[in-house]
């Protein structure tokens, strides 16, 4: 049987990026029957470069998902991360010390590639180029999802829809305006960030600096991501490689920026930041996870890594419900997925204000950042409280 010949299925799920891809290999393990329909090509999505840090659960939610393998020979665990300021000042956010867990480095990129092998391997299905996908009835015991694909339309009836499809997505739209309540906050700048083929510093660092902020960060061995924060309506024709380098490194200390190593780019972008939450994170028999429902900005690398808790709760939720009829799961799933979903919001806007510079800041303002620093510097207390959510918090269980 064809793809195109699907016309049921458990779960629906939109969107074959990470959310989609790992609530569908999740769900299979278990037995559940679903097919993901992406609306972009393979390459497309596979294209996108995007975070590269993942919190220990979301290591062993991958291994558990029986997609770590390449996870555990290629990524680059690490301690934590590094912050710069003041030009001289060092400060470590040491997980390992304060909370227990590493971090791991390991590119969104790589986890989408061994989803996607995963998913063929078991004969998972994944519709790619599915173009105007839509959803029906999600508030009846019988909704579907309608698509087209190389001009022919199709219809899937499921039992539960997932909306794994993005901020941009069909999905959260779906549910009526009057049942969603939006939180949003706009910040005035971006990241202009960059991939190339050299060797990364050996620490992740942070630099908050009177020219903006900035961030080292890695792939493997061979392969280094930068990023620098820049205006919003920044022109990336404006910045070639050798304008890049030389303000990254303007951004560090003398001794960490001598030591970055250059090289040509292989991919350059923009990426503006916000912070959106849309609550509830379910309706009917639809349920979002991922970027479909909540947007942090990157400072805290948090966005990958809520997409895969929102999935570990998700299909647990999914699994008990269909293959045990245990509703409690799936009813307490938002408030659940939420509670997450603020914490790691909440430190997102609050690490991405400790470390940016704001076209609006006065000098008392300035002041208190460089106060804050040092501050987290020199106290265990307020260390910990940084570690352990930087870390990544428990998930939760029914208690
Ligand atoms: P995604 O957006 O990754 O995937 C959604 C998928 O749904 C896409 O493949 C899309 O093509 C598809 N889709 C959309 N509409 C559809 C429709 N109508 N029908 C079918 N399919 C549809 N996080 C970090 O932790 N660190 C970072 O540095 C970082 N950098 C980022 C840079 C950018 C430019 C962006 C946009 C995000 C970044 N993020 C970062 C966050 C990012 O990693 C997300 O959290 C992660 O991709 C979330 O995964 P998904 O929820 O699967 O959403
Ligand atoms: C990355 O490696 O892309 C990265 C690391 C840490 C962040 C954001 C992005 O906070």
């Amino acid at each position: 049987m064809g793809i195109e010949d699907i016309v049921k299925t458990g779960v629906a799920i939109v969107g074959g990026g990470p959310a989609g891809l790992l609530l569908s290999q999740r769900l299979h393990l278990e037995g559940v029957d679903n097919v993901v329909l992406e609306c972009r090509s393979r390459e497309h999505v596979l294209g996108r470069v995007r975070a590269g840090v993942l919190e220990w659960g979301s290591v062993e939610v991958l291994r558990d998902s029986d997609v770590g393998g390449r996870l555990d020979i290629d990524g680059h665990e690490h301690d934590g991360a590094d912050i710069v300021w003041g030009g001289e000042h060092r400060l470590t956010i040491d997980t390992k010390k304060y909370a227990d867990r590493p971090m791991m480095a390991y590119g969104q990129t790589n986890i989408t590639e061994d989803l996607y092998a995963a998913r063929a391997a078991m004969g998972g299905i994944v519709v790619d180029e599915a173009e105007r996908v839509t959803l029906h009835d999600i508030d009846t015991h019988h909704p579907s999802v309608g698509y087209t694909k190389n001009g022919d339309s199709h219809r899937i009836d499921c039992v539960f829809i997932a909306g794994c499809d993005g901020f941009h997505g069909v999905s959260r739209q779906s549910i009526p305006r009057t049942e969603r309540r939006e939180f949003e906050k706009e910040y005035p700048f971006g990241w202009l960030g960059i991939l190339s083929e050299t060797p990364p510093l050996p620490d992740l660092i942070y630099a908050n600096s009177e020219r903006g902020f900035a961030l080292c960060s890695m792939r493997n061995p061979m392969l280094s991501r930068y990023y620098i924060q820049c205006e919003l309506d920044t022109n990336l024709d404006d910045w070639p490689d050798e304008r890049f380098w030389e303000e990254l490194k303007l951004r560090f200390p003398r001794n960490i920026g001598d030591a970055i190593v250059t090289g040509a780019s292989i991919e350059k972008s923009i990426a503006p930041l916000r912070s959106f939450v849309s609550e509830p994170m379910s309706y009917g028999r639809l349920f979002l996870a991922g970027d479909a429902a909540h947007i942090v900005p990157p400072t805290g690398a948090k966005g990958l890594n809520l997409a895969i808790s929102d999935v570990f709760y998700l299909s647990r939720a999914l699994v008990a419900q269909i293959k045990h009829g245990d509703e409690r799961y799936l009813s307490s799933y938002s408030d659940m997925a939420l509670r997450r979903v603020w914490g790691a919001a909440r430190f997102s806007w609050w690490l991405t204000g400790l470390l940016h510079r704001f076209p609006a800041q006065g000098s008392f303002d300035l002041r208190a950042q460089q106060q804050e620093l040092s501050y987290l510097a020199s106290s265990d207390a307020h260390m910990r409280s940084v570690c352990e959510q930087y870390a990544g918090l428990p998930f939760e269980d029914l208690t």
